[in-house]
């Protein structure tokens, strides 16, 4: 795989490759190039040039490019699903899932693409009439984790591109191919070079040249809370706009008068998704003391049927995790519980994975303590952490002791317990009778320690573009 820079598809200047491992057997899953600071001048010179075409293209035009690139993603679903399965582990079906949901995401901002460029004039009598434009900013940069990447790179390339800016997007070294491929498709449906610059390489080497580039005029992270802070020092040195999104530590709280057998049964399929490496996983599940012990029996037993296995096994429930240091931190994680007292019960069918395999059998932990570590960290992991409440007050105060707050959820068939619970649950996006659902027509984002700054929605034109007002004296 190559990168892309202006003349479309280039290899680093040093020459250098990065290998690709896949998470299921730790054989190789492909190769990119190692890109560094060289690479990332070069991109962002590229996108100051494309800058000066592509944004004053009309934005129907733009939007033109979107939904070709939506059909093509949605007609090649299948090759792009299993490059994103070999090197990040997902099962296909839920890889499919995801381009599926950066085509949808496409589609949803070339539909916006009449909403982007309307300011307004408003006539002044002390002084003529003034004209206020909406101004695309310039050059942006975007880093993106390995967890989704495509769908949170179709959020970064949609916002950016559709409002007239370019882009220079740095993926993670951990799943850069199917973010590389998308790119390829979007050049195929016609997409001028430069528009997007994809540079491949490590945090140090390519992703702090991009944060510090003088040209680059916004940075929209997502990744974890410590790289996000280094970021936001970094990037108040330039004065760059910035979004943050550093990952959440979701509770789902399930009162009593729910069915304890259904909500066993969804808790464990949102909190697996993925194997659990999503920023809006349920990560604390707070269940009402009605119910908290069929509930457990409930997902005790949902939690033996797990098959876990290679993403392309059509069998498998969930694929490995993605890398050694993500197992590492859940396992540790899991002893700090044992530690603390909880009851730890290992689930899932194989015992038998290949040995480079970063495999994990799901992990339900019972008798959480309500002053356990798992609320100040997010377990990146598949582990179900049942918490007891006495009832929904308590589930409140459990679900806002935490330092993030991107998502939660409260499921219940009593509307003004759903009311309550959505006035003061502390999260950027609340849920009612479901959870992890972000369609691109809301705005997504967080509070508190998850960071700022939200994408998607019509959030993105605030974010991606700056008022420039003409005052004309008659
Ligand atoms: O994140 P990093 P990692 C959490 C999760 C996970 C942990 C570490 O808990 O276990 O973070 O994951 C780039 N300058 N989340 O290591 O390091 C890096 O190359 C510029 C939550 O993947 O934050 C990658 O492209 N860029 C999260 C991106 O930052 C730098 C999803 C994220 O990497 C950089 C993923 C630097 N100095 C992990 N250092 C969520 N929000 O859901 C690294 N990067």
């Amino acid at each position: 795989m190559q990168m892309m820079i202006a003349d479309q598809f280039t290899e680093s200047i040093s020459g250098e490759r990065t290998r690709i491992i896949n998470p299921a057997d730790g054989k190789p899953a492909g190769e990119v190039p190692k890109g560094g600071k060289e690479d990332v001048d070069r991109a962002v010179m590229a996108a100051g040039d494309a800058f000066r075409r592509w944004s004053v293209l009309p934005t129907s035009r733009r939007g033109m490019i979107f939904w070709q690139s939506a059909a093509l993603i949605r007609r090649e679903a299948d090759r792009l699903a299993l490059i994103l399965t070999t090197e990040q582990g997902k099962p296909l079906r839920e890889a499919k899932d995801e381009v599926l949901g950066a085509a949808a995401v496409f589609e949803y901002y070339a539909g916006s693409a009449s909403l982007v460029s309307a300011g307004y004039t408003d006539r002044l009598p002390r002084y003529g009439y003034g004209i206020i434009q909406r101004r695309p900013l310039g050059v942006c940069g975007a880093i993106i984790p390995w967890n989704m990447p495509v769908l949170i790179a179709a959020w970064k390339i949609g916002a950016a591109l559709i409002t007239g800016n370019t882009l220079v997007l740095k993926p993670s070294i951990n799943a850069p191919m199917a973010v590389l491929a998308v790119g390829e498709v979007m050049i195929r449906s016609g997409l001028p070079p430069g528009v997007l610059n994809i540079i491949t390489g490590n945090g140090r080497d390519a992703g702090d040249p991009l944060i510090a580039h003088p040209d680059v005029r916004k940075i929209s992270f997502t990744g974890g809370i410590e790289t996000g802070e280094h970021v936001a020092r970094v990037t108040a040195r330039t004065i760059k706009r910035l979004t943050l999104e550093l990952g959440g530590n979701d509770p789902m709280i399930i009162c009593s008068d729910m069915d304890p057998a259904m909500m066993a049964d969804a808790a464990l399929r949102l909190r697996l998704y993925n194997a659990g490496q999503i920023c809006t996983s349920p990560k604390r599940i707070i269940v009402e003391e009605g119910i908290y012990d069929t509930f457990t029996t409930h997902l005790e037993r949902l939690l033996r049927d797990v098959t876990v296995g290679d993403g392309t096994d059509p069998g498998s429930m969930m694929g490995p995790l993605n890398n050694a240091e993500v197992r590492r931190s859940v396992e540790d994680a899991v002893q700090t519980l044992r530690d603390e007292g909880a009851t730890i019960i290992r689930g899932g069918k194989n015992e038998e994975f290949p040995k480079n395999g970063f495999f994990y059998n799901p992990v339900l932990c019972t008798g959480v303590p309500e002053d356990s570590r798992i609320h100040a960290e997010e377990i990146f992991g598949p582990v179900l952490p049942i918490i007891r409440a006495d009832d929904l007050d308590d589930a409140i105060g459990i679900a806002n002791d935490t330092q993030y707050g991107l998502g939660a959820s409260i499921w219940t068939r009593d509307i003004s317990a759903a009311e309550r619970a959505s006035e003061a649950l502390e999260a950027g996006i609340i849920w009612v009778n479901q959870h992890m659902k972000l369609p691109p027509e809301v705005p997504f984002g967080g509070i508190k320690k998850s960071g700022f700054g939200r994408e998607n929605g019509l959030a993105f034109i605030d974010a991606y573009t700056e008022e420039k007002t003409i005052l004309i004296n008659r």
